[in-house]
């Protein structure tokens, strides 16, 4: 047997072996609060398992809970509050750039959404595609990678050195705090990195579910599959 076909083969055991779906509760499987900046944030565990969902509770009006989540295709991905169980009424979603900035100072936005693109709702909804959850969705996710999920309660937003994060105005001047921003705005473009968080909220429980993610991979299973790439290169190339 080739040893492209090998590595394939000895991934797919792997990831049927581990694949049951995890639902993570703040409380019941992070041990407590989820801190609310990089590198306090809970991680969903075990590696390398589909996450379908993320529970837990604001319990304080500056109470912010943020998880490391891995988005193996960028455009499965969602995020979304909308008719889910919690009684958090009014949500809103963040997701970061675990990278941290060239300055080292902190991750860098990449999308967030107040109120669900398709309207009807004060919750909440994250996609990696532009578009998908209704007119108003213009963000995207631009890699495959690791990202930090942050929620909170309407209105707790975050904030770097420079001022609020996606503040209004920063970001061409109609910005209505609607799943902005994206494009110039993402990455090394955002702007600033995130150091905190500014403004208050309500409290409630709430339940994220998930599509497209996963829990983070071991260190092994990214050098396997970093191989499998290489291997598969390989082939294409002889
Ligand atoms: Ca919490
Ligand atoms: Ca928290
Ligand atoms: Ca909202």
């Amino acid at each position: 047997m080739r040893k492209g076909m090998c590595v394939v083969l000895g991934l797919t055991l792997a990831f049927t072996v581990s694949a049951q779906a995890q639902v993570w509760d703040e409380l019941a499987d992070g041990g407590g609060d989820a801190g609310d900046v990089l590198p306090l944030q809970q991680t969903p565990g075990p590696p390398d398992v589909p996450l379908v969902a993320i529970t837990g509770t604001i319990d304080s009006s500056t109470d912010v809970d943020c998880y490391s989540i891995f988005i193996p295709a960028p455009t499965a991905f969602f995020a979304t509050t909308v008719g889910t169980p919690g009684t958090l009424s009014d949500t809103q979603l963040f997701l970061f750039d675990k990278r941290l900035d060239p300055t080292g100072a902190g991750p860098l936005g990449i999308i967030m959404n107040d109120d669900h693109p398709g309207g009807g709702t004060l919750r909440s909804t994250l996609t990696g595609g532009v578009g998908v959850s209704g007119p108003e969705d213009f963000g995207s996710v631009p890699a495959p990678g690791s990202y930090m999920l942050c929620v909170t309660g309407f209105n707790r937003d975050p904030v770097s050195p420079g001022g609020t994060i996606w503040a209004p105005g920063s970001v061409g001047g109609s910005f209505a705090w609607e799943s902005e921003p994206i494009g110039p705005y993402a990455g090394p473009g955002a702007p600033g990195p995130h150091i905190g968080w500014t403004g208050s909220t309500g409290t409630g429980t709430y339940f994220i579910e998930l599509g497209g993610v996963a829990t983070k991979p071991e260190p092994g299973t990214l050098s396997l599959l970093a191989l499998g790439g290489l291997a598969l290169l390989r082939r294409r190339r002889s």
